[in-house]
């Protein structure tokens, strides 16, 4: 049975796990959930995913589980050989280093962006007013955020070290929408200025492989 990802091309989290099942050059199948008519919120859905959400993988053992960043590492753990490695070795600093990355994504990073992108791409798909003044206030906290990965990237090629890892990849879903919502922080010249490592490291991201074909 090939693995299977529950999910859908448009969601952010879905992309997340697919971009890394390209890296790693692992065979899936994805299994296409409409959340026009809210699938994920059906009770078949909530035995796999109980909090209503997308993506959940099932292996080809039948093995189930949800949350991108755990199935992330789950793909990594399982195929070590395929691709590049992703996740440095266990108990080595390196290893820390990547942590201390990872961590940068999910805390700094995933929820301002999410706010962001609420504001920008959610609500007018759903027939809401964008809060430009809400917009504004996230944006002043982004930069802010922004000025630290500046600050890590003018040492490091990639935000654990010298080798792409899983925490650089997985700013790319969001990354890759930021045009869609009128955001061109790593466009525009001006912008580019203020950043230009994180600029770099942002658009090498966007041309890897992986990144363009999900
Ligand atoms: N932390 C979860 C977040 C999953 C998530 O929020 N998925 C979104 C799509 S990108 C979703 O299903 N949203 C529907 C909802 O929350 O109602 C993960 O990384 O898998």
């Amino acid at each position: 049975m090939t693995l299977k990802v529950h999910g859908n091309v448009q969601s952010s989290n879905t992309r997340r796990v697919l971009l890394v099942l390209k890296e790693k050059n692992i065979p899936y199948e994805l299994v296409a959930v409409d959340w026009i008519v809210a699938e994920h919120k059906r009770p078949e859905w909530l035995e796999f995913q109980p909090f209503a959400q997308m993506p959940y993988i099932e292996d080809d053992d039948g093995f189930i589980l949800y949350e991108s960043r755990a199935i992330a590492r789950y793909l990594v753990a399982k195929y070590p050989a395929k691709g590049p490695a992703l996740i440095p070795a266990a108990g080595t600093k390196q290893q820390a280093l990547f942590e201390q990355a990872a961590s940068i994504e999910a805390f700094n990073f995933d929820p301002l962006v999410t706010a962001l992108l609420t504001e920008r791409l959610v609500k007018p798909f759903a027939g809401q007013t964008t809060d430009e003044t809400a917009v504004a206030a996230i944006i002043a906290q982004l930069e802010g955020k922004f000025a630290g990965y500046e600050r890590v990237l003018s040492k490091d090629k990639y935000l654990a070290g010298d080798e792409v890892t899983l925490a650089d990849l997985f700013h790319i879903p969001y990354l890759s929408v930021f045009g869609l919502a009128k955001l061109n922080f790593f466009t525009a010249e001006e912008e580019v200025k203020k950043w230009p490592n994180l600029a770099r490291w942002a658009n090498e991201l966007l041309a890897r492989d992986s990144a363009k074909s999900v």
